[in-house]
């Protein structure tokens, strides 16, 4: 099961989402107006009665309506999927095709047999006058109506019938209502970056099928950067022969003792990558446009372009011979300005068209660092022939110089906000990341804008602070940040809101090592993403939301999906006094005043149930006790079973989530290379000053302390900010783990080799040592002295007893 692989709490024994589901996912109540529908519509319109198919029940769609009939057989594929029910379509008369009454109209509207026999229809069918994405469903005791101008309104008209559908029922059954729905922006969008780590076909397949749940219609699709060239193009081979294959991302110090030199290493240890092929392509986009999914493909340039050089050194500023890189960050190999190159780019870009009927092609332009083509003679001299005063001004040229391709082939170059410079096309799409500034100048001069703001939009960033957070950016952008990040901005005038498109979050996928991590991140924010996106903001509710998540959480679980609980999960804060443990619960949900979640907790060791006692003030407990919480929904269970012991040892036991970081730098939850259990937590860690706080240890007795430590690979691209991190500052050649009372820059009360830890990719659990007593309380800092970056010590957890 794929829930095996989220990551649980090290100290304690969290029950699997998998199991604790499984006990209880049955209970799912009956359903309300609009319950489980996400995004929210526009107009809901309550009346009386419902709409109940039994067996026998039909589904039908107009003779040669080919969306209708796509429609209605995604709506049937849906039910059988989450609620293994299996409806007959009736591809229909002639007359159900003009849209007319038909002679049978009336005996439907009676609920009586139609000519088929069955009692209860669900009809799709053609109506006027509805907007590009808009629908109309009006269902009635006997009779459902789904009624669109378009294929996409007969679809999204489709899901949300669907998704009216309580979750485990066993028959359709829907309070009779009139919806009418159509969405706020026309682009809702996910950025997938299928370079810094891989996807199969499946899962880009599987995501733009969960995209649709959501009434998400774009895939921006990241195929090109540093790490990897992961589209085939048939006239440069090597762009994937050499292009798609790096060293694996996470080998710490691949030479002990050396930064590693990528482009000495043999082909052979190349091992990890890959790429889409033309043929698979083609099989993604045509399953897209059966989603009702655009596919915008991006090709970075003229940054982000180290594996291209690395295939064909020619495009690159210098010739020395580049490795794909397997770093991460901000990288200085760009494209040259040479005719050649550009005259290469014309090329992938006619592949790029074939393959993509889309209008849009992205071109990047993020992040070009131009210390390359500031220090190049060549690329100077080009410059100057073509009358171009600078590199910024150079970047504007190479971008515009591209767009005329497009131009010619009828496509919109859409790029992130750097592109945004004078003589820009004027139908240029801007994709601001840098907060909502780049929109603002890209409307006011006149062009169509996308919000896709860092670090809000984000979903490389953690959900919550909890140690079940897989691997990723160590600033939150929780649920709540998603949903409450507000696209419509009263500043800007009525021309200048036309001119947003929409909104769109970004998986950047550096520290998403797997598929079911990549879920976990992407979901359940997507649906955030999705509300935002469709639903005006005078309907938006975030508790309302909330709620209905939970049978969103059914279908996903239904569909084998991983999502991250962590909205539910339960935070706890442990503290001691003198053989009582004080232990406060919260979760994300519960803050705010109107608590969606209530929290069910139990001291017997039995799992926690909707009839548990329920948490309302923090409790005072004997040591020894074994606490279990978990967040309940009304009679659904939310969040993972939240365990732990609460005896000597695991309240001595502290992980990097449960210390404090002594800096914000640049802060990343990383795990390390080797032998690691799923249970095991990423490391929290700022990577600018890999350093950790125990506050207010009691050191009247001294202490006896025991620290596990980890190397992880220094493979950040930072420029000149990597001087800042101090190192060089050991007394050996591997390095101390330093332990300093009251403050970091103190001389080290005491240091720790890390010799033994040397050898190893796992953590190690370093000898342990006593603390001398000193009269109170004392923060403990724990920090590294290094002989170089790489690697960098990270420390897992600390162990304080007596
Ligand atoms: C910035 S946003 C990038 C990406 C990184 C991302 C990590 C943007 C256009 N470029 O290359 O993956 O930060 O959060």
């Amino acid at each position: 099961m794929k829930q095996d692989s989220m990551i649980m709490r090290a100290s304690t024994v969290v029950a699997r989402f998998a199991l604790a589901f499984g006990i209880f996912g049955g209970m799912f109540a009956g359903t309300t107006l609009a319950d489980g529908v996400i995004p929210l519509p526009a107009e809901i319109h309550p009346h009386a009665g419902t709409f109940t198919a039994g067996a026998g029940a039909l589904v039908r769609v107009p003779a040669r309506d080919r969306g209708a009939r796509l429609a209605a057989a995604y709506f049937v594929d849906l039910l059988t999927r989450t609620h293994h029910l299996q409806l007959p379509i009736d591809t229909g008369s002639a007359t159900d095709a003009r849209g007319a009454t038909d002679a049978r109209g009336a005996t439907d509207a009676r609920g009586a047999t139609d000519a088929r026999g069955a009692t209860d229809t669900i009809r799709f069918r053609r109506r006027p006058g509805l907007g590009p994405e808009a629908y109309w469903l009006d269902i009635a005791p006997h009779r459902v109506t789904v009624s669109a101008t378009t294929d996409a309104g007969l679809f999204y008209g489709a899901v949300t019938l669907w998704q009216l559908v309580p979750p485990m029922a066993a028959v359709v059954s829907i309070p009779a209502q009139t919806i009418n729905d159509g969405p706020a922006y026309r682009w809702r969008g996910l950025m997938l970056d299928s370079v810094r780590h891989f996807q199969s076909p499946a899962f880009v397949k599987s995501m733009i099928d969960w995209m649709a749940w959501h009434k998400l219609n774009v895939l921006h699709w990241h195929l090109t950067d540093d790490q990897g060239w992961r589209l085939e193009i048939k006239k440069y081979p090597r762009l994937t022969e050499i292009g798609a294959w790096r060293i694996p991302a996470a080998v710490p110090g691949t030479v002990p003792g050396t930064v590693p030199d990528t482009s000495q290493l043999a082909v052979a240890s190349r091992s990890y990558g890959g790429f889409y092929t033309q043929a698979q392509v083609r099989e993604i986009v045509a399953f897209a446009a059966s989603r009702h999914v655009l596919i915008v493909p991006e090709i970075d340039v003229p940054g982000h372009a180290q594996a291209a050089i690395a295939a064909y050194p020619a495009l690159g500023v210098d010739d020395r011979p580049l490795a794909v890189s397997a770093r991460w960050g901000v990288h200085t190999h760009l494209f040259n300005v040479e005719p050649a190159t550009f005259r290469f780019l014309d090329d992938v870009l006619s592949e790029v068209i074939a393959l993509f009927p889309g209008p849009y092609v992205h071109l990047g332009g993020d992040e070009p660092a131009k210390d390359e083509w500031n220090a190049s003679a060549a690329v100077q001299a080009r410059a100057r022939a073509l009358g171009i005063p600078d590199a910024d001004a150079l970047q504007a040229y190479f971008t515009q110089r591209l767009a005329k391709a497009l131009t010619a082939h009828h496509r919109r170059l859409i790029g992130w906000d750097e592109i945004l410079q004078p003589g820009l096309p004027r139908d240029a799409i801007v994709m601001s990341w840098h907060g909502t500034t780049g929109v603002h100048a890209a409307v006011a001069s006149g062009h169509d804008a996308i919000l896709a703001p860092w670090p809000t939009l984000y979903l490389d960033y953690r959900q919550s602070t909890l140690p079940s957070e897989p691997p990723g950016r160590l600033i939150v952008s929780s649920l709540e940040d998603v949903y409450r990040f507000e696209p419509r901005d009263p500043s800007l005038n009525a021309d200048e809101q036309s001119h947003i498109l929409g909104v769109q979050a970004n998986i950047w996928t550096e520290h998403m090592r797997t598929e079911e991590r990549l879920e976990w991140m992407a979901l359940p924010r997507a649906a955030a993403l999705a509300e935002i996106a469709w639903t005006a903001p005078e309907r938006r509710s975030w508790p309302d939301f909330l709620e209905r998540l939970i049978p969103m959480f059914a279908r996903y679980r239904a569909a084998g999906l991983v999502y991250a609980d962590s909205v539910f999960a339960i935070d706890a804060a442990v503290t001691r006094s003198a053989g009582q443990v004080g232990v406060t619960l919260s979760n994300q949900a519960q803050r705010g005043p109107t608590p969606v979640s209530e929290i069910h907790y139990t001291l017997d060791a039995s799992e926690p149930t909707a009839a548990s006692p329920v948490y309302r003030e923090p409790l005072s407990l004997p040591l020894g006790v074994e606490l279990r919480a978990a967040a309940y929904v009304g009679s659904e269970l939310a969040s993972a079973v939240w365990v732990r012991h609460l005896d000597e040892l695991t309240l001595g036991h502290k992980d990097s989530h449960e210390l404090e970081l002594c800096s914000d730098g640049l802060g990343l939850l990383l795990e390390p290379e080797a032998a690691r259990g799923a249970a095991e937590p990423p490391i929290a860690i700022d990577i600018m000053n890999p350093c950790w706080i125990d506050r207010a240890v009691d050191l009247t007795k001294g202490v006896h302390l025991r620290a596990a430590v980890a190397p992880l690979p220094f493979n950040y691209e930072i420029g000149a900010d990597a001087d800042k991190i101090r190192v060089g500052d050991a007394h050996s050649t591997t390095g101390e783990l330093e332990i300093h009372v009251d403050g970091c820059d103190t001389p080290a009360a005491t240091t720790l080799p890390l010799q033994p830890a040397a050898q190893s990719r796992a953590v190690t659990i370093l000898a342990a040592l006593q603390l001398a007593a000193r009269a109170g309380h004392h923060d403990l800092c724990f920090r590294f002295a290094r002989p170089r970056l790489d690697p960098m010590w990270a420390l897992d957890w600390v162990e304080i007893s007596e």
